[in-house]
């Protein structure tokens, strides 16, 4: 499996951005594998695993997993993945998590985009989600939009600085949003 260089995409934005939408539509195009960091918590929580309480706490508040069992988690995935290319959705969401992967998985991205949306239409859109998720309440995706400008942002920042973030205006329909992330990855040698 192994052959390849892993080629890796950070997919950031806050609640409800469209992070995982445009993923779908990254992976039917461009062939990555989706690893969404949320719905591998999910999967620990539903799986009674050891971690699935802490885990679920952790989300009902809006608050970040330890990086250390995230980053387990992702690598577990990776490893087990025949395809080079990944995309990671919703991490890392702080510079702690950052450092963790970069120290456990030995990698950096290759490329990070930002899904940059307005508050009122991310809380609009996570609002009307209607998929029984715990954080999806008006309370929690007020604290998940506190700890993503807190803790993300700073993230967002670094990647900038780095030349590595395509930064997305995620107002608009699913199709004119993927027009622009297009360009990114036909233009990157995958
Ligand atoms: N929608 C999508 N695109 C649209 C568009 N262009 N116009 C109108 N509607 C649009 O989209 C959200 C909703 O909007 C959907 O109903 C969609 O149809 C519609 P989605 O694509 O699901 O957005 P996404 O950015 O993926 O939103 P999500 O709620 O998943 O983002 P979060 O970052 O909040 O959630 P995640 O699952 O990544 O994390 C959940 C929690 O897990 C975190 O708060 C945290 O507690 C924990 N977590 C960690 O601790 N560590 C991690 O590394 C990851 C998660
Ligand atoms: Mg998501």
């Amino acid at each position: 499996s192994k052959e390849k260089t892993p080629f890796i995409t950070f997919v950031l934005g806050g609640p409800g951005s469209g992070k995982g939408t445009q993923c779908i539509k990254i992976v039917e195009t461009f062939g990555f594998t989706h690893l969404s960091a949320g719905d591998l918590l999910r999967r620990e929580i539903a799986s009674n695993s050891a971690d699935g309480a802490m885990i679920l706490n952790t989300i009902k508040e809006g608050k970040i997993v330890p990086s250390e069992v995230t980053v387990k988690l992702i690598q577990k995935e990776m490893e087990s993945n025949d395809n080079h290319k990944f995309l990671i959705d919703g991490f890392p969401r702080s510079e702690e998590n950052r450092i963790a992967f970069e120290r456990i998985i030995g990698a950096e991205p290759n490329i990070v985009l930002f899904f940059d949306c307005p508050e009122e239409e991310m809380v609009k859109r996570v609002l009307n989600r209607n998929q029984g998720r715990v954080d999806d309440n008006i309370d929690t995706v007020r604290k998940r939009l506190k700890v993503f400008e807190a803790l993300n942002l700073p993230v967002i920042n670094y990647y900038s600085q780095r030349g590595k973030l395509y930064t997305i205006n995620a107002v608009g329909t699913v199709n004119e949003i993927f027009e622009q992330v297009l360009p990114v990855f036909t233009a990157s040698e995958l």
